[in-house]
């Protein structure tokens, strides 16, 4: 934590700020430890303040130890408000990426000159235990998928395997699903988020799965596209293009490149085989306490890359009323190249 809150202070000084005030659940966790549902943290270049309620004092006190935990009663911003003037005058900045305009109009009304900040391209770096607990997050979802090759059978239904892929992950170890399974098959694939639904799987559809398990608070993010029975030469052809585009993008994946530059490399392999139109998403997103976050792979990332961000790499090719295929990888930039955790075959597997 203490490498952490100097980042953080050291914006606040770049910024000329007195203070900060942090309300986003990843950047409060990240910035202190504390994992509850409700709180502030203030954090001024010699004062870190966490302000909670009667429910999470204790284990703010357990968790946040770097933090002097302050327990505020009915009206949190009145907390606020005090623990602002004990630290003097100044402007105060907030999180203008995460505050509604209640929230803003509260917290301006309590502590008056605000100034909008961000703080999240501070978690793109991850260090050790970061790799680690993202690390554990892959590998339960690289489980699930071995797990369910043998569970997709024609007459099961994209429900099922989705509640199949998360109780396996849970049993094994994952605090929860990174997010709401897509299972999606036969022309339903064509969705990019197609939630699982009622379908069922029918012999010779294609059955896109994009999934995650969270481990102490890293989201992994794996999707792949199986088909359940023997393979067309078509879906083959789809299959082989969408797999040579995932290879282009981890390629390009190194330190000092842009996030265009990685989306660049992969899309021109789609367009360049007449598919540009059905590759509508972008490449790939950082992933860590949040399961969408910065640098952004896609044609308006700007942001370069840099050791130990982590990151995935997700082209797709989506043809309506058809179906379609993703591929998607958790991958760590290093130096020279990319290490891909993702352990799962992006070999076509045909499930007879
Ligand atoms: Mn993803």
């Amino acid at each position: 934590m203490t490498v952490r809150l100097g980042a953080l202070r050291a914006l606040i000084a770049g910024h000329d700020l007195a203070a900060v005030i942090v309300a986003k659940p990843e950047n409060r966790r990240y910035f202190s430890g504390f994992t509850g549902s409700s709180g502030l943290l203030l954090v001024s270049a010699d004062r870190a303040r966490l302000i909670t309620d009667f429910r999470y004092t204790e284990q703010a006190d357990q968790e946040a130890p770097a933090f002097t935990v302050v327990r505020h009663g009915s009206d949190m911003y009145e907390t606020l408000a005090a623990e602002v003037k004990t630290a003097g005058g100044g402007r105060i900045g907030f999180e203008s990426d995460f505050a509604t305009w209640e929230t803003h109009q509260k917290m301006s009304a309590a502590i008056g000159d605000l100034a909008p900040l961000h703080l999240d391209r501070l978690r793109m770096v991850k260090d050790e235990a970061e790799l680690a607990a993202l690390g554990v997050a892959v590998r339960l979802a690289d489980q699930a998928f071995g797990h369910i090759l043998s569970f997709i059978k024609p007459g099961v239904s994209e429900r099922d395997i989705a509640l199949e892929l998360e109780f396996f992950m849970r049993k094994n170890g994952a605090e929860k699903a990174a997010f709401d399974i897509i299972v999606a098959s036969g022309p339903r694939s064509a969705l990019p988020h197609g939630r699982a639904g009622d379908r069922l799987i029918a012999a010779g559809d294609f059955v896109t799965m994009d999934f995650g398990a969270v481990y102490d608070g890293y989201h992994s993010d794996i999707t792949r596209t199986v088909v359940a029975g023997k393979a067309t030469a078509r879906q083959r052809e789809i299959y082989s293009l969408v797999q040579a585009a995932q290879r282009a993008g981890l390629e390009a994946v190194a330190a000092g490149r842009t996030g265009r530059e990685v989306d660049e490399a992969a899309r021109q392999v789609i367009a360049g085989a007449g598919y540009g139109d059905y590759f509508g998403h972008g490449l790939g997103h950082g992933v860590g306490l949040a399961i969408h976050e910065e640098p952004r792979l896609s044609p308006s990332g700007d942001e370069v890359l840099a050791p130990n961000m982590t990151v995935t790499v997700e082209p797709g090719v989506y043809l309506p009323d058809w179906g379609g295929v993703r591929i998607e990888d958790t991958v760590v930039v290093t130096a020279d190249g990319v290490r891909i955790l993702t352990a799962s075959s992006k070999e076509l597997i045909q499930l007879d």
